[in-house]
């Protein structure tokens, strides 16, 4: 094992070490991955035959995506059938099938599991929604329509997140679409029906769960109305039920304690200040969380805001102090709802594309925390060139138009501005395989969802095919990664917080000390390397082979250079 793992037997016991800490995540977004029969629709075939391409990064687990049976009105996140894969996307067998050829290739299976809502056409609310007086009518919330809209609660997508039900009048509650029905978990039926349909997918073989906006799951059922300044970031409140902590102490309790199984919960409203509320080990209820703190950072509701460095660091900073030493989070930059890493806060520009996806992955690649790569960000796929309301896929973009454009609110040329900017459906084209027909990714004459135009510059065979590409120095990234545990376990200091181009941190275990630093602008910045009684070493840079000791105390970052440095502890 090259040095940096070699740690002497008492700092490496002294160390708690979890294969899910040490491990580099690959999100898949199974609808955009890839078709293997020609349908235009990706699959699980279409993954198998693409993970010699996923291993040759050096990723342990693969984040997947729901597979399971929809109707897709939210793509996936509106379940019909917990026990079922979706037609297009292929059977059980292929999903057996996938999780072999993942382990053989020493990839773990983690899949995205929906518990707060099901599909209005799941068989619990077909059910449920047959009357008031049906077994299963509790297993959602329902409220006396009498009254009208039980209270003011909106719904992410727009309009109301209640839905009136013509057959009894009554209101069922939808933090999401109207096809998205709440679950009630203040029913233990219900929670125990979840629990069954974990240990299902664990006795397969998953290695663990994504768990969608799992701080909901708890509601304060006398539903009192949000404040105005509540109404304007509804997933605070949404997210401090009173009984998430319990629930999920008994989801670990009843299920995940009896399995090897990593849990990532989405985070969706959950201050930084609760964050270790859900994961400190201690508590024994997830493992991470992914916060929207750094993403969000920039964003009012729907609407694009500016974002400064200093803010970005500070994020992260705050996100590492509060999670302590006994909690954990995931670190990413983009994801099925977030739009392009590159093109959110790099440089999409062709002079600087290559050199800020490079430099982004360093960042994700080396703060403390469980790296999480999504499809394409390792080459440097951008956003898409949106021009009209009717090119987008995504219900809240649909459902947000319907709210704030037809109800008069703001204009359609407004919307679409900050859409191009901030849309989910940025991160959902195809992936681009290649240069020729619809990137790669289909066989069919039309793909779901339109190709991004610029697949044939920016494509996985150009990548492969050039040493100094994104996808190459991703491989790099990840493989000085797993040499060093200074990279995953090591302390984090921002050193310079307040500098407004540059990115400088230093990550510490025992006599390992790593220097990271990013410059965040088109401009050459001057890093000027903290004295520490021994000379550095640069291990790697994103723009050039340079490597070996730096003499001097100042090194010239090159416009979107980053670079890492190490001193390494001789014992
Ligand atoms: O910010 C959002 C709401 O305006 C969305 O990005 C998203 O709804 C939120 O981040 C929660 O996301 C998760 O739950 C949704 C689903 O649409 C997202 O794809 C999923 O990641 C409902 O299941």
């Amino acid at each position: 094992m090259s040095k940096g793992t070699e740690l002497d037997f008492d700092r490496q016991n002294s160390l708690e070490r979890h294969w899910w800490k040490e491990a580099v995540v690959y999100q898949i977004y199974p609808l955009s991955f890839a078709d293997s029969d020609a349908d235009g629709i990706g699959d699980l075939p279409g993954i198998i035959g693409k993970l010699d391409y996923i291993a040759g990064l050096g990723v342990d687990a693969i984040w997947l995506c729901p597979h399971f049976d929809s109707p897709n009105v939210d793509n996936g996140y509106d379940i019909r059938d917990y026990r079922k894969v979706l037609r297009e996307f292929g059977t059980m067998d292929d999903f057996d099938r996938l999780l072999e050829a993942a382990r053989s290739r020493n990839i773990r299976l983690i899949i995205d599991l929906v518990l707060n809502h099901t599909s209005d056409q799941h068989e619990w609310f077909v059910e449920s929604r047959s009357g008031r007086d049906s077994p299963k009518r509790n297993y959602y919330v329902w409220r006396d329509g009498s009254g009208g809209v039980p209270n003011n609660f909106p719904s992410f997508f727009g309009g109301s997140a209640w839905q009136k039900d013509d057959a009894s009048g009554d209101y069922y509650l939808h933090y999401f679409a109207k096809e998205q029905p709440d679950l009630n978990w203040d029913n233990p039926h219900v929670r125990a029906d979840v629990f069954d349909i974990m240990r299902f997918w664990l006795d397969k073989g998953v290695a663990g769960f994504r768990l969608d906006v799992i701080p909901f799951i708890s509601k304060d059922q006398t539903f009192p109305d949000l404040t105005p300044e509540q109404l304007e970031a509804p997933q605070f409140a949404y997210s401090d039920g009173p009984l998430v902590h319990d629930y999920l102490q008994e989801m670990n309790r009843e299920v995940l304690a009896h399995y090897d199984a990593m849990t990532v919960g989405e985070a969706y409203g959950v201050t930084d200040v609760k964050a270790p509320l859900f994961v400190d080990e201690d508590r024994h209820e997830l493992d991470m969380l992914i916060s929207f703190d750094v993403v969000r950072l920039d964003r009012n509701g729907w609407r694009k805001t500016d974002w400064s460095l200093p803010a970005f660091k500070a994020v992260y900073s705050r996100l590492d102090r509060t999670i302590g030493a006994s909690g954990w989070n995931a670190i990413f930059l983009s994801n099925h709802d977030n739009p392009r890493a590159v093109s959110h806060f790099g440089d999409d520009t062709p002079e600087f594309r290559v050199a800020s996806a490079k430099a982004l992955a360093t960042l994700v690649l080396t703060l403390r925390g469980t790296p999480f790569i999504y499809q394409g960000e390792e080459l440097g796929m951008t956003n898409f060139p949106f021009q009209h309301v009717e090119e987008f896929d995504d219900i809240e973009v649909k459902g947000q138009w319907a709210e704030h454009v037809l109800g008069g609110k703001v204009s359609p040329e407004c919307f679409i501005a900050h859409l191009r900017q901030t849309s989910r459906d940025h991160a959902r084209t195809p992936m681009q395989w290649n240069g020729n027909t619809n990137a790669g990714f289909t066989a069919a004459e039309k793909p779901w969802f339109a190709v991004n135009p610029n697949y044939t510059e920016i494509n996985a065979e150009a990548d492969l095919a050039n040493e100094n590409s994104i996808y190459r120095y991703f491989q790099r990234l990840i493989a000085l990664r797993r040499s060093k545990l200074a990279l995953t376990y090591g302390d984090y200091v921002d050193l310079d917080p307040a500098h407004k181009k540059l990115f400088v941190y230093m990550r510490t275990l025992g006599a390992d000390r790593l220097l990271v630093a990013i410059n965040f602008s088109r401009e050459p910045q001057l890093l000027e390397l903290p004295a520490m009684g021994a000379s550095w070493d640069l291990l790697l840079t994103n723009l050039s082979g340079r490597q070996g000791k730096v003499l001097s105390s100042e090194v010239q970052l090159a416009p979107w250079e980053s670079a890492i440095l190490g001193i390494l502890g001789t014992d």
